[in-house]
């Protein structure tokens, strides 16, 4: 198959993906994927998933001057697991980064002994950190914090995996007055079920983007197949007063693994984004993503043609 992106598509593929792989660090790794995204000190930054040849992850930097080429690893900055910490004794994954003023809020998967849960830490500078702790014990992944608050709390978009078979994973959303204490959970978007391509397991892609119409979600749907999962990404609008209000969610995906980089790799037919930056000119979005865990790209959307997207999608039945 081509990995011409076809003209009807809303996101475009940069021709120069993937834009950073295993080779591009100084010591060898296994492969480098799933990149949280923000800007900082005027260039665009990348806190990477680099998954070592222990199997584990940690978190490591990247910067580009215009998000797309260019990129040099940042010998000092990232966040290591810390040892001493039985909730990332299995390493560090999937950050996602929420800008407030001049902090960072990165909500992460730590791999602890007894599952994957989330775990926050903050920076200023991407080289000391605060850790804050577990927001959500496990099995609790794919997680991103609102960059303000509503009513007075602060709002977690999560999912949790309920323990019993074949009850599906759903995206829910927890309030939390102090950022330490989490509760009035409920669902947010439920995983549709049956030939769906987001039936029974869904979850959080990049943190949510505050649009003319509310916050933008953009989340990602397994489809299960004969030979194996395929992770594609759909988009839904929050009420911007109200996040627990699902406003539209789109019925069909609108990106999922297409290029030679995407369908082969550790994990075949893998797109998963963790991050996503909105262009000074208010409309260009660079989605930054990893192609089956195993290499870091970017693709280009129009925020208007998203928007519109979901306006001409009515909220679906399941
Ligand atoms: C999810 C997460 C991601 C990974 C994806 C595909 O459950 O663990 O880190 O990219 O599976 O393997």
């Amino acid at each position: 198959m081509s990995s011409q992106t076809d003209p009807r598509e809303l996101f475009e593929r940069f021709a120069g993906n993937p834009i950073i792989g295993a080779a591009d660090f100084p010591k060898m790794v296994n492969a480098v994927f799933n990149p949280g995204a923000t800007e900082f000190e005027g260039r665009t930054l990348l806190l990477l998933r680099v998954e070592h040849r222990t199997g584990l992850s940690s978190l490591a930097v990247a910067t580009s001057d215009d998000g797309l080429t260019g990129w040099e690893i940042d010998p000092v900055k990232g966040l290591e697991p810390d040892p001493d910490l039985r909730e990332e004794c299995w390493g560090i994954e999937d950050p996602r980064i929420t800008r407030i003023d001049d902090e960072y809020f990165v909500v992460y998967v730590g791999y602890s002994a007894y599952g994957p849960l989330v775990s926050l830490a903050k920076t200023r500078d991407f080289v000391q950190w605060e850790r804050c702790g577990v927001l959500q014990a496990p099995e609790d992944k794919d997680a991103a914090i609102f960059p303000v608050t509503f009513d007075g709390r602060w709002a977690l978009i999560h999912r949790p995996v309920p323990a019993a078979a074949g009850l599906g994973a759903h995206i829910w959303l927890s309030f939390s007055p102090d950022l330490h204490y989490w509760g009035e959970s409920q669902m947010l978007l439920t995983a549709r079920r049956g030939g769906w391509w987001d039936a029974n397991k869904v979850g959080l892609g990049p943190p949510p983007l505050l649009t003319k119409d509310g916050w933008l979600i953009c989340y990602h749907g397994v489809r299960v197949t004969a030979s194996g999962s395929i992770y594609r990404l759909g988009l839904a609008l929050l009420d911007r007063d109200d996040p627990s209000k699902v406003l539209a969610r789109g019925n069909e995906w609108i990106f999922g693994p297409q290029a030679p980089y995407e369908q082969s790799g550790d994990v075949p037919d893998v797109v998963f984004p963790c991050g996503w930056i909105l262009r000074d000119d208010g409309d260009t979005l660079h989605l930054y993503y990893g192609a089956a865990d195993s290499v870091v790209c970017v693709a280009t959307a129009s925020l208007a043609q998203l928007l519109s997207h979901l306006e001409v999608h009515p909220f679906p039945t399941d």
